[in-house]
């Protein structure tokens, strides 16, 4: 009797904690409310099964507990019992599923006035790529990736030339407009989540994967990568700014094309090779490029500044420095990734 009545304080407990809970949704940002009705029928649906399933169980314990004089009989099998089980659990396992499929399949289907927009996953950091005048997206191959040429846009295909490029971590979108988001990665599974969007899907090497959104609510929210993608996974963070259509013209016109980065001078082979290297060995997962915070300091601006430490000792970046950075006490306890 006693597992009977701490067994329902359980169930009322779980009732009252789900409605209680501290953890909430975040703010609805997007036209897919939708999924929101989903996880509420999930949860009904999982909730009454759940209630049903432990009362059932109290009830067992309290009618069959032992008596002294009374034995259990023994019947092989209840086909009336038996049917309503199965139809029952097979209304509830439909009414789980149902739902999400009709949803999934509106998720993957962009209307026709749907803008593309490229998001690029790797080693642990977010690029997006914007069509040019033309509406198009450069076709891409692997072969074609390069110093200048992260997305491996093929240089002969007319429709890249004028496609917009985005190497740092924001997005910005304007409100209103549905978005058709290809995905793309070029190392190994990503998962490009923002969850005001209430969207999430996953990269897969060697095929674009898509889903459509509207932005409804102007602000700044995370994207987040949303599968284990190696040591720097948990830095793997952008973000993505909804802004006005007015706002994200100007920002869009301002970011670079395609040929203006093949064709531009403005690097000389060193800064290509760091660039080359900083992406290659992750270290973009935990410093900026444009001075802005992260894990690790900001390299904008960094060298010959004077840096305050944690213990408040001041310090000034030096070429000594930031070739050997472990040569300073006080920076070896922050310093996990580094070899
Ligand atoms: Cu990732």
């Amino acid at each position: 009797m006693l597992a009977a009545i701490i067994i329902t304080l359980l169930v009322i407990a779980s009732v009252v904690f789900h409605f209680l809970n501290p953890w909430q949704q975040t703010v609805l940002a997007s036209n897919w409310g939708s999924m929101d009705e989903i996880l509420s029928i999930t949860f009904l649906v999982c909730g009454l099964f759940f209630v049903a399933i432990m009362f059932f169980f109290i009830y067992c314990l309290v009618r069959y507990r032992h008596r002294e004089g009374h034995a259990a009989h023994y019947r092989s099998h209840n086909k009336k019992l038996e049917g309503w089980l199965i139809a029952v659990t097979s209304i509830g396992i439909c009414a789980l599923l149902a739902p999400g499929l009709v949803v999934y399949g509106q998720f993957v289907k962009p209307p026709d006035n749907a803008m593309n927009v490229e998001v690029l996953g790797q080693q642990w950091r977010w690029a997006f790529r914007f069509p040019g005048n033309d509406g198009l997206l450069g076709t891409t191959s692997v072969k074609h990736i390069g110093p200048k040429n992260q997305f491996g846009i093929n240089p002969s295909d007319p429709n890249g030339q004028d496609d917009r490029l985005i190497h740092t971590n924001e997005l910005r979108l304007p409100i209103d407009q549905p978005i058709n988001f290809l995905l793309r990665s070029i190392d190994v599974l990503h998962n490009f989540y923002v969850p005001q969007l209430r969207s999430k899907m996953d990269l897969i090497p060697g095929i674009v994967t898509s889903f459509w959104a509207t932005p409804t609510l102007i602000g700044r929210y995370e994207a987040l990568c949303a599968e284990l993608c190696g040591v720097g996974h948990y830095n793997m963070r952008g973000h993505l700014v909804i802004v006005s259509q007015p706002e994200f013209d100007i920002w869009l016109s301002q970011q670079p094309t395609f040929s203006e980065i093949i064709t531009s001078n403005t690097n000389d082979g060193l800064a290509e090779q760091g660039q080359q290297l900083a992406q290659n060995r992750g270290c973009i997962a935990c410093h900026s490029v444009d001075g802005s915070k992260s894990l690790g300091p900001g390299w904008l601006g960094l060298y010959g500044k004077t840096e305050t430490l944690s213990d408040g000792t001041t310090l000034s970046v030096d070429a000594p420095i930031l070739r050997n950075p472990l040569s300073i006490p006080q920076l070896k306890s922050c310093v996990i990734i580094h070899p």
